[in-house]
């Protein structure tokens, strides 16, 4: 029996449309077996398509549908491709000519044609067209304001222009100079007034939780700054309203929507590591180097720092079983904090946080067999090495990272805004109260050592 041709062909296939439709009408005309390879949201930010409106599952369902596709596949990072044609033994690669030349290195395996693209239709197009950008209030004047919109610059569906601070002359100084922020409050009501539908409050830790609830009943979906509440009733009250009110409430940290954070968890799912037994994590800032004012300082290593080591904590051991802290103070407030954490099956996390010592940000994951270790600042995760007994079995992941890191986080938020959905699988409401209680139960141990 003569083999059957098999055709492959990628791609992310936003708002499936007519130029999408053609290319693959004419791609499974070239033999007898198509298979579709969609791209995973998670690839598509890691390449720089941080724009896409449809979920990985409501995309490869739309492909599944199309009558001349007979296997869909879903795209997860930039080697697969070559993997792909040597697995499914394919005849020919077929991808839109706007790719000419970019894939010429697949012709090692396979037979590469370029189609031609159908003029005057995209899903940049269908996206303006369909769908209105996120209005975005900012909550708080700091120093990392201006970072946040020149980040929110990448995304199309996303538009800054309002700012709230309590300081009223420094947000008249603000708005005067930039180029999109244009309107200042001082007053909180009235800025929750206006036409915003979302807001990212990057306050003092200690107004977070009244501005989130406002904000929540205002109707507005939120990204807030680490720790949401610095009581547990509070954080479960907005945990609460949030659900009530079908509004996103999302912890902003920037980690948990790097794309190379989430191809790691990919990874350790493979077992290569054996049973993990160890997670050790530091986040350090000297923020007084980086003339940060004190009262920033002054909310202490914890409240500042810790949500970062906690969430790979949280994600590669789960719930804890048991908190130390071994901190050091000055001035009232902590300047590092080192705290263990234990887990079923005897596992620990051990994590360091501080603003007044200097340490090596780097992680690692140890397990039975090996472990996994993500170079300072592993936060901004650009690599990772898996490493072994013998030294001579490595393997390295290496991933493309633009900007600060925060744009993958807006990124989320504004994509979950947009599909309506209230929950990010990259940070669960669980993961959150998990990481925010760090925060708290450091404070219930100060109290107690207090009363004692
Ligand atoms: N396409 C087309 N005509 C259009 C728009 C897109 O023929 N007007 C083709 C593209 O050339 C591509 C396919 O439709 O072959 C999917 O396009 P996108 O969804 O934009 O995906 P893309 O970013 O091109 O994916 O691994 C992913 C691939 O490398 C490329």
């Amino acid at each position: 029996m003569k083999k059957k041709k098999i055709i492959i062909t990628y791609g992310t296939y936003d708002m499936l449309h007519i130029g999408h439709m053609n290319l693959l009408e004419r791609a499974s005309a070239l033999g007898d077996y198509l298979i579709v390879g969609v791209t995973d949201e998670n690839y598509d930010r890691s390449r720089g398509k941080l724009n896409v409106s449809q979920s990985t599952k409501t995309r490869v369902k739309a492909i599944e549908a199309l009558d001349f596709v007979d296997k869909v596949i879903v795209e997860t990072h930039k080697k697969q491709k070559a993997e792909d044609m040597v697995k499914y033994k394919v005849d020919i690669f077929a991808i839109g000519d706007d790719w000419v030349g970019s894939f010429d290195y697949l012709n090692e395996f396979t037979h590469v044609e370029y189609l031609a693209r159908t003029k005057g239709i995209s899903s940049t197009k269908l996206r303006k067209e369909n769908f209105k950008p996120v209005k975005l209030g900012l909550v708080g004047l700091g120093e990392d304001t201006q970072e946040f919109i020149n980040e929110s610059d990448f995304l199309s569906n996303i538009i800054i222009n309002r700012i709230y601070s309590k300081n009223l002359n420094a947000v008249k100084e603000f708005t005067k100079y930039n180029d999109t922020v244009k309107y200042g409050h001082d007053n909180y009501d009235e800025f929750l007034d206006t036409s915003i539908n979302a807001v990212y409050i990057d306050s003092s830790v200690s107004e977070h939780y009244i501005q989130i609830k406002k904000a929540l009943k205002a109707g507005k979906h939120v990204l807030c700054e680490t720790p949401l509440a610095l009581e547990k009733n509070e954080l479960k009250e907005l945990l609460g309203l949030a659900k009530k009110e079908k509004k996103i409430l999302l912890m902003a940290i920037k980690t948990a929507f790097l794309p190379a954070f989430n191809q790691l968890q990919q990874e350790l799912k493979n077992g290569l590591i054996g049973e993990i037994k160890e997670v050790r994590a530091n986040r350090t800032t000297l923020y007084r180097e980086k003339k940060y004012s004190e009262s920033y300082i002054s909310q202490g290593a914890t409240n500042l720092l810790s949500s970062y080591p906690s969430l790979l904590v949280n994600k590669i051991l789960g719930k804890s079983k048991s908190i130390s802290f071994f901190d050091q103070q000055e001035n009232g407030y902590d300047i590092s904090n080192t705290i263990i954490t234990t887990h079923k099956n005897n596992a620990r996390g051990i994590s360091s946080v501080a603003t007044g010592i200097k340490l090596e940000d780097s992680a690692i994951i140890s397990g039975t067999k090996g472990y996994v270790y993500i170079p300072s600042p592993w936060w901004l995760t650009k690599e990772f090495y898996f490493r072994f007994e013998d030294s001579q079995k490595s393997y390295s992941f290496k991933y493309e990272f633009n900007g600060t890191g925060l744009r993958y986080m807006i990124a989320e938020f504004g994509s979950l805004i947009q599909r309506e959905s209230i929950k990010s699988k990259m940070l669960t409401p669980s993961e959150m109260v998990r990481i925010n209680r760090v925060s708290l139960d450091y404070s219930d141990s100060k109290k107690i050592k207090k009363e004692k």
